[in-house]
């Protein structure tokens, strides 16, 4: 058996439970000074505040530190050829996302550094990410499919995701996401390319259980809300949960959907209606807001405080992606959440724990320190969670531990 005991703890702040607080509750975290945490075979045992347990494994002392849970990635595009540097200038010159799209470029332009390289270059380039993410707090993450849009490609990138997750201390939960644009020889005929997904694609993905979730990019231009309907039920026959990205540019009923379909999770929302905020409501819908793309496309920011107000449960995740997000930083996003969104500390610190945890189905597991869950938490440099919230820029991590390990 290996133990640790993580004693001399400043502040330790953490929600608490093993599902996505909502409302009022998105707020109320518990916080302990002067704290323990203790854990067994990468397990939490107990934690408490005062004189520590007497116990004969590993101490750790904590030097009067922040300790939280492990940061939760919800949403990332994690597995991709080559990057975007090249579309920079023309951001500049205010060319919109979409428009570079249509010409070919965007989505597109990584599908085809994608179809082109090998499984083991994949791995690589996404294990180095992961690397990354790691050494800013991130323990567990989501990974998307969605740049090979055909079945040997699409199927590359979802064993990526699957071997990671074998292989690196990170927990990587897989969402197949064929429907992520139409490709280049399908452009003529996109039905043709709906009846793949649905009929070809999203079976065999299932089949061979290489993802949890199926996720339609919902947008002018890439996929209409019927269509996003379709290709995310076909999904749920096949025992794949729905998530969507939804009201990212435009409004075309994404999040009215998501409510509808009763989706584990909405993301992007940055122009969700009213409408919208009720039909995720209704549905137990995660809002799973991503304000660091928000910021590389120079638009708004989704409307966080109406959903808290009306009972929907917010996340936040990175969408690390090489276009509209190549940031993998989680800390950013609790910046933006606290500046942009106007959250509080206390619920930006449940967005990115414990209602991420849940949006991809590990609420049960992670996101948290609760006894029973895995141990993976974070030393910060920092005495309490305003300064964590405060500070910009800088790498706050002091130590990470994934699964009781140092
Ligand atoms: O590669 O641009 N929004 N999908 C939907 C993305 C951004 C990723 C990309
Ligand atoms: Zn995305």
């Amino acid at each position: 058996m290996s133990s640790l005991l993580i004693h001399n703890i400043g502040m330790l702040a953490s929600p608490e439970g093993l599902e996505a607080r909502r409302g009022a509750q998105q707020g109320q975290i518990r916080v302990l000074e002067h704290a323990w945490v203790y854990t067994e075979n990468g397990e939490i045992i107990s934690y408490g505040s005062g004189t520590p347990p007497v116990s004969f494994g590993e101490k750790l002392d904590a030097g009067g530190r922040l300790v939280t849970p492990g940061l939760v990635d919800a949403h990332t595009h994690l597995i991709f050829g080559g990057w975007r540097q090249n579309e920079l200038a023309m951001k500049i010159r205010n060319v919109p996302y979409l428009e570079i799209l249509a010409a070919g470029g965007g989505i597109l332009s990584t599908v085809k550094a994608t179809r082109a390289a090998t499984e083991a270059e994949l791995f690589d380039k996404a294990e180095a990410a992961l690397n990354e993410m790691l050494a800013f707090g991130t323990t567990s993450c989501e990974a998307k499919s969605g740049y090979g849009l055909n079945e040997e490609d699409e199927l590359k990138q979802l064993r990526v995701i699957q071997k990671l997750n074998k292989t690196h201390p990170m927990d990587v939960v897989p969402t197949f996401m064929g429907a992520h644009a139409v490709p280049p020889e399908f452009k003529e005929d996109r039905s043709a390319y709906l009846d793949l997904l649905c009929e070809t694609l999203i079976p065999a993905v299932a089949k061979q259980k290489l993802a949890k979730f199926c996720d339609v990019f919902c947008e002018t231009g890439v996929f209409t809300a019927e269509e996003s309907r379709r290709i995310l039920e076909a999904g749920q026959k096949s025992g794949l949960i729905p998530k969507i990205h939804a009201d990212e540019i435009d409004p075309i009923g994404g999040s009215l959907l998501a409510g509808e379909l009763g989706a584990i999770s909405a993301e992007h929302l940055i122009v969700c209606p009213d409408e919208g905020i009720q039909s995720m409501a209704r549905g137990g819908t995660i809002a799973c807001l991503l304000p660091a793309t928000s910021f590389y496309l120079n638009s708004s920011y989704a409307p966080a405080r109406k959903m808290i107000e009306a009972g929907v449960p917010v996340a936040m995740a990175s969408d690390f992606n090489p276009g509209s997000c190549p940031c993998l930083n989680l800390q950013l996003v609790m910046n933006l959440g606290c500046l942009k969104y106007r959250m509080t500390p206390e619920e930006v610190l449940t967005a990115v724990t414990l209602n991420a945890a849940a949006a991809i189905g590990l609420a049960d597991r992670v996101g948290s320190i609760d006894r029973g869950k895995q141990a993976d938490l974070v030393l910060w440099e920092a005495p309490d969670l305003n300064y964590l919230c405060y500070r910009l820029g800088s790498n706050l991590v002091h130590r990470v531990i994934k699964k009781g390990n140092i």
